[in-house]
């Protein structure tokens, strides 16, 4: 009987490309999905006259598959994959693998490993990123768990991973949830991304004037520079597109209500848990969220109209500030989703590779981009960097940018123009380097209202002020 390289399971869009992307890198894939009308739909359609053989039951799949066993999950995140785990557990024998590719918590991926592997199977939670497009042509991969499971994956995931000059965006991470944890940082940093992006964009259209069809070129002038990266290049493209129905940009008819499946939100809980601050993150999920209030922000934008929206400075010089404040405030953002992967490399023992990690998002992954050259660099050069804002590279980028930075954020204050994850990068920045805060203050407070004692800065020990003296 014809043996097959690795089995998989769930063929939804993501399921299916990747199927084909092993496929057409020469390993022999075996799939099954829960409706049957799917699988078929495959087999006759993108799967047709391929090495891939389609099964109906996860008895025959395991029944196909070369030992050990490799078995790919790529079914809806949450208890889809606790049930696919069960069923399989009766089908396979120690020393098989299981692995999970979907965007699953995780905390659930920890428990998971835990369970599997303490009853003799291998597990791999690994975290996939680039849409349906990365998934068929070269995601950015993220694995976690055992050194012995991943060696059996690797070549696979090595072969149908993106490759940056020849370098494929696959290293493993980690143990147990490692992978799916620097997957939600890298989900984080992708909304920071889009937006300070949208940020640049509503300063530009709404503050500045700018048609679509100038912002299309101010976004590919940028894509050239420092900025470079497939969210800036596809963001021109966006601006380039007219609707066949109005005739007008299409970016202009959508409705003003961004969507989220949650893993920006796990990050900023998760950050909250551990203590560290990602403000500019946290910033785009909040502005996620206040998208979606659009009757009340409709009301509220006729009760507090805005009566003077209009620049009057040099629109060029401006323009090219803002993509300064952009570049600025892109640093900080990556500077605090790095910081918490830092802290979570040492509160989960996950011995994370920060130059590692930034190395396999340069391809592949919604985060792609030049910048993450320069990010992989500094961690290289300083393994222990504590702050990636301290690295001598990104030093001199923020220097160079901290005037323009602050023209445009006054600039959007006072044209109305909200900048919530921008002005969260600069605070952020304005924050760190600051060597007194006014938390000596918070401390008074603590101690007058609740006797919560403080410290001082000129002598040891813990004290009390009766305050009302
Ligand atoms: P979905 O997340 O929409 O999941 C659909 C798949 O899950 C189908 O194959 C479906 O089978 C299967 N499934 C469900 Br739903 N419940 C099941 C159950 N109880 N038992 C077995 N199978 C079940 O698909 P996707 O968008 O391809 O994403 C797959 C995973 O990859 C998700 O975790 C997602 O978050 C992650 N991811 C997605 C993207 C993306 O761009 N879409 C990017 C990166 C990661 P059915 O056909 O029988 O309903």
């Amino acid at each position: 009987m014809e043996l097959y390289d690795i089995g998989l399971i769930g063929l939804a869009v993501m399921g299916q490309n990747l199927v084909l992307n092993m496929e057409r890198n020469g390993f022999k894939v075996a799939v099954y999905n829960r409706t049957r009308a799917t699988t078929d739909g495959f087999i006759r359609e993108k799967g047709a006259g391929k090495q891939i053989k389609a099964v109906y039951s996860l008895k025959d799949l395991v029944g196909l598959l070369k030992r050990p066993r490799k078995v790919f999950l790529m079914v809806k995140a949450g208890p889809p994959v606790d049930e696919m785990i069960q069923q399989l557990k009766t089908l396979l024998q120690p020393g098989d693998l299981i692995i999970d590719g979907g965007n699953s918590f995780f905390q659930d991926t920890e428990r998971r490993s835990r369970e599997i592997e303490s009853e003799g199977y291998l597990y791999i939670g690994t975290g996939v990123s680039g849409g349906e497009e990365g998934a068929l042509k070269g995601p950015s991969i993220m694995p976690g768990g055992s050194p012995e499971a991943y060696i059996l994956i690797e070549p696979i995931m090595k072969a149908i991973a993106a490759k940056v000059n020849g370098d494929p965006c696959v290293t493993h991470i980690g143990p147990r949830g490692s992978g799916h944890y620097v997957k939600m940082i890298h989900n984080a940093i992708e909304y920071g991304d889009m937006q300070l992006i949208a940020e640049a964009y509503d300063i530009l259209h709404r503050g500045l004037g700018l048609s679509a069809q100038e912002l299309h070129q101010v976004f590919s002038q940028w894509n050239e520079g420092p900025l470079s990266s497939y969210l800036i290049e596809i963001t021109s493209d966006i601006f380039a597109l007219t609707d066949g129905e109005t005739g007008q940009p299409l970016v202009d008819r959508i409705l003003d209500s961004a969507g989220q499946k949650g893993t920006g939100k796990w990050a900023s809980q998760n950050a909250f848990d551990l203590g560290i601050p990602i403000p500019t993150i946290n910033a785009a999920v909040e502005a996620r969220n206040l998208s979606a209030f659009k009757r009340e922000r409709e009301k509220a934008s006729s009760t507090f109209p805005v009566t003077s929206l209009s620049y009057s400075g040099n629109r060029r010089t401006f323009t090219e500030e803002t993509g300064d404040a952009l570049y600025a405030s892109k640093i900080c953002s990556y500077a605090q989703g790095l910081a918490l992967l830092r802290a979570a490399s040492s509160e989960y023992q996950y011995d994370l590779n920060l130059a590692e990690i930034a190395r396999i998002w340069r391809g592949g992954c919604i985060i792609r981009a030049r910048f993450l050259d320069d990010v992989s660099r500094a961690y290289q050069e300083d393994p222990d960097l504590l702050n990636l804002i301290l690295a001598p590279f990104f030093r001199e980028a923020l220097l160079q940018r901290q005037k323009a930075w602050r023209r445009v954020l006054k600039t959007a204050i006072e044209l109305a123009v909200p900048v919530p994850a921008m002005s969260a990068s600069l605070a952020y920045f304005d924050s760190y380097r600051s060597s007194r805060l006014p938390a000596n203050l918070i401390q008074a407070q603590r101690d007058y209202f609740g006797a919560h004692t403080y410290r001082r800065i000129d002598r040891e020990g813990i004290f009390h002020t009766e305050w009302k003296k």
